[in-house]
């Protein structure tokens, strides 16, 4: 039986790359579509990172319950009483959309504009809007979005039905909040430019103030209402 020996020693020596592999494999739990699971919850925190110098930042919870997204958003560094855009983007289907960096800055004017992120971020899966429908189609519903306070803080809850793909593959959405300021004077103008996404808008309005990505959190040490 010599050529089992070998082909153990064979094995005993692809332990490593074995290893190698295991560790970069991704161990996702597969979806809750069991109607006696629906009662399970999944919790996931998000830290949102400013985007475009912006200064946003802030945090975001996401507790899924079934097909029940709550979103509970705190969020400070905004432009004080301006709408911001807000949405999950993403893919469910696979593609490992992420946050993007400043290198999505193609024409190079200090600006990822929203289309410029779209490659890095995905295109709007929810619309997380005041009221109303949130689909991809609220986008840029502006009058429905959160308004900043006079400090640039953001305070937002909304439960919404999801879909099944969504609840299935939540875990690869993040968060995307828009509207900067980046000339300082208050307000959303032209000085960047028109937006892409809509023509009316100023490119202020709609680029991207901060993201932030879905991490599982399963220790119920979940640091709630930090402001
Ligand atoms: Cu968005």
């Amino acid at each position: 039986m010599t050529a089992k020996h070998s082909t153990r020693l064979i094995a005993l020596m692809a332990v490593p790359a074995a290893l190698t592999v295991a560790l970069a494999a991704p161990a996702l739990a597969g979806g809750h579509s069991s109607g006696s699971h629906s009662r399970h919850s999944q919790d996931y925190q998000v830290s949102l990172r400013p985007l475009n110098h912006s200064g946003a930042s802030g945090t975001a919870l996401l507790s899924l319950h079934g097909r029940q997204l709550t979103v509970k958003i705190n969020a400070h560094g905004l432009v004080p009483g301006q709408p911001h855009a807000q949405h999950i983007h993403g893919s469910t289907t696979g593609h490992d959309f992420r946050c993007p960096d400043a290198s999505a800055d193609k024409n190079g004017d200090g600006i990822v504009t929203t289309a410029e992120g779209l490659p890095a971020y995905g295109d709007i899966n929810i619309s997380l809007t005041t009221s109303g429908d949130t689909s991809k189609a609220s986008g840029l519903a502006v009058a429905r979005m959160p308004v900043a306070d006079h400090n640039g803080n953001v305070s937002y809850t909304r439960t919404i039905q999801v879909s099944q793909a969504v609840a299935d593959h939540i875990a690869n959405l993040h968060v995307v909040q828009h509207g900067i300021d980046p000339n300082g004077n208050g307000k959303y103008d032209f000085g960047k430019g028109k937006s892409e996404l809509d023509p009316n808008l100023p490119q202020e309005a709609t680029a991207p103030a901060s993201c932030g990505m879905l991490h599982s959190h399963t220790d119920g040490s979940m640091p709630m209402n930090r402001v």
